[in-house]
């Protein structure tokens, strides 16, 4: 059997009844992130002995109404990685959430890809678990300051990153929708997922926020004292240099979005590894045009 399957009850468990959820009870509110504190994955495994291989976990004592995979776009940053883990997976217990954590680490050193990244990521932990229906899409270097954000999937796409610290606790602009995203399966079905063509820093945010204005979706926002983020300090990536297409790509969503996306994205998965805190699955995602 699939590991996943063991996140999951088998036909003789107990039914256990559904998890409570507005809000659930145990959580703290506002949180002390620091990213200073060497932190070791070690330490990171024996801190969260309840999450099982390749970083699934149930609620022993409840079932949770959405089962959630955590997207994660990545290539080098491991450091950055561990302090993630570090952090979400406690507030995603006390969350009461089922959910599973995927890297998509992009190999190679062509030019990065995030949009597409996270296009194979969906498409990946659906492979895995067919019965997850939320997706939360997030950048590893961005950890809430508040568990009241909860990460689960609403009836219209969620924006989770509004206040960032870089940002000055704000949003940037009225349409910015980086950092850390949620959509359940069927709304990122129906804005045919992400954009695969834009390779390099910046836009591809624009373009999937255009994606769901065009098919008459709403972004739905936390309150701007929860949407609280600690966003780990970093210089411009090689390889991720700003894409000096995007401005003009961003003008097109309407028409690129019918043959680019979710339907179209082409790539091979080099390795699926089930880590002790998420899995990660390496993939050649191919190069700029
Ligand atoms: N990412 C990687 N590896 C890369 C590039 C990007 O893992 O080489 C992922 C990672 O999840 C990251 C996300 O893509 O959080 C977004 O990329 P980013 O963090 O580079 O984007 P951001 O807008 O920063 O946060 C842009 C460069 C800022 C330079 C500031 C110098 N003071």
């Amino acid at each position: 059997l699939p590991e996943a399957s063991s996140a999951r009850p088998g036909p003789m468990a107990p039914v256990l009844p559904p998890c409570p959820d507005s809000p659930p009870p145990g959580l703290v509110g506002r949180l002390l992130i620091e990213f200073t504190t060497p932190m070791p994955l070690e330490r990171v495994q024996r801190e969260n002995p309840g999450v099982l291989l390749g970083g699934r976990y149930t609620p022993p004592d409840c079932t949770p109404a959405q089962t959630v995979a955590v997207i994660i776009p990545f290539r080098h940053r491991e450091h950055h990685l561990r302090y993630w883990l570090h952090y979400l997976h406690p507030i995603l217990r006390r969350q009461r959430l089922r959910y599973g954590i995927y890297v998509i680490n992009q190999h190679g050193e062509d030019t990065f890809n995030r949009a597409k990244l996270l296009n194979v990521g969906f498409l990946e932990a659906l492979k895995e678990d067919a019965t997850y229906d939320c997706f939360i899409f997030s950048d590893v270097d961005l950890v809430p300051m508040d568990d009241r954000n909860l990460y689960r999937c609403g009836n219209q796409p969620r924006h989770f990153a509004i206040a960032m610290d870089k940002f000055g606790f704000r949003l940037p602009y009225a349409g910015y929708f980086g950092g850390v995203s949620g959509l359940s399966k069927a709304q990122f079905l129906r804005i045919n997922g992400f954009p695969n063509e834009y390779w390099g820093w910046g836009g591809e945010d624009d373009d999937i926020f255009n994606r769901i204005s065009l098919t008459g979706m709403k972004i739905s926002r936390p309150d701007i004292s929860i949407g609280r983020y600690r966003m780990i300090k970093h210089d411009r990536d090689k390889h991720n240099e700003p894409n000096p297409q995007r401005f003009t790509k961003i003008q097109n969503t309407k028409l690129s979005m019918k043959r680019d996306g979710i339907a179209s994205v082409r790539y091979r998965v080099l390795e699926v590894s089930r880590q002790p805190l998420f899995t990660n699955i390496t993939v050649d995602i191919g190069r700029p045009p």
